[in-house]
């Protein structure tokens, strides 16, 4: 009963989905007709001057940012998107255009552009769809069948097959139930059970209980699950998946499980893996950086010192150059 009652108060204090740790926030003393003025003079300096259009657009909040765009049109009777993407180009560009969307339709974009065309951008669509919580989902499918005439779930149904494509069907309809901040012990134990029983024990794998309890079951519901279900399986879950399932859907289950077994660490880890060797791969660079800027860079960023011993700041200052370097340091913040 105490034991009981002390997960409860742990649990209590897991923390919601409602909770931010931005790292780009709304500026005070905010003028959105004279920051629309300075984007002016930038755009048509000579050359473009990159800076004061990163020093402004990189530390405004996605609403002063549409404020700023909307006096930008009222001012110059342009649209003020069009003509960042004539002044500005590459990553840099990329990081610019994806600011002036919001969280939702940055990452609807991001899903709509890995499916298009021939093949599929597997990891981007992962990473999204493993990575955000109902509310997310929700405004995600809303905005996607807003900006492009089509539901989410119709083109991941027609760009993927097999269980793969069930996997992510269910994530995408977003049917995690929310913490209720209680420990169910039993339901812990038979959901470590289930799990093992549908891999490891059983001859080949039954992935629809796999799909069900990892889509369904609370984050930190997950997580006890996981560290359970090693006193069932001679492998922990991740070392499961490499051997119960492979390509996409082992890459998928991979992602979803590092996910839930710390979300921060998730992103940290993708951060660093566009960040290995020389350069880095700015596409999933900036994608990670733009879409949780606003939600959680601060925790990544933590996760980020902890894991590798080396700040965010200073392994991009390694990895980038140029206006694209000096935009990253700007969302990233500050140095740890
Ligand atoms: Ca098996």
């Amino acid at each position: 009963m105490i034991s009981e009652f002390l997960g409860e108060l742990t649990l209590a204090f897991g923390g919601g989905s409602d909770e931010r740790f931005p790292t780009v926030v709304a500026a005070d003393d905010f003028d959105a007709a004279r920051d629309a003025a300075r984007i002016e003079t930038a755009i048509k300096t000579k050359g473009v001057d990159e800076q004061t259009i990163i020093n402004v657009l990189t530390k405004r909040s996605y609403p002063q940012r549409r404020d700023i765009a909307f006096q930008y049109e009222k001012r110059t009777k342009k649209d003020m998107i069009s003509a960042l993407k004539s002044a500005l180009s590459g990553s840099l560009e990329s990081v610019i255009l994806g600011l002036m969307k919001s969280t939702p339709q940055y990452d609807a974009y991001e899903l709509k552009t890995s499916m298009k065309g021939l093949g599929t951008d597997e990891d981007t669509l992962i990473e999204v769809v493993c990575s955000r919580n109902n509310e997310e989902l929700a405004e995600i499918r809303k905005v996607y069948k807003e900006i492009y005439k089509t539901e989410l779930e119709k083109d991941i149904t027609s760009d993927t097959s097999g269980d793969f494509r069930k996997l992510l069907l269910a994530l995408a309809k977003g049917n995690r139930v929310g913490s209720s901040g209680i420990q169910d012990f039993e339901r812990i134990d038979q959901d470590a059970r289930d799990l093992y029983d549908a891999g490891v024990k059983r001859k080949g794998t039954d992935v629809a209980t796999w799909i069900t309890i990892m889509t369904e079951r609370s984050l930190p519901h997950l997580q006890q699950v996981f560290l359970k279900y090693k006193s069932y399986s001679p492998y922990d879950m991740q070392e499961s998946i490499r051997k119960e399932v492979k390509g996409d859907l082992e890459n998928a289950f991979l992602n979803l499980v590092q996910y839930i077994e710390n979300k921060y660490l998730y992103f940290a880890s993708k951060l660093q893996d566009s960040m290995k060797g020389k350069g880095a791969k700015d596409k999933t660079l900036t994608r990670i950086m733009v879409s949780r800027c606003e939600v959680d860079l601060l925790k990544i960023r933590t996760e980020f010192k902890k894991q590798y011993g080396k700040s965010l700041y200073k392994t991009i200052i390694e990895h980038t150059k140029g206006d694209y370097q000096k935009a990253l340091l700007s969302l990233c913040g500050s140095d740890d």
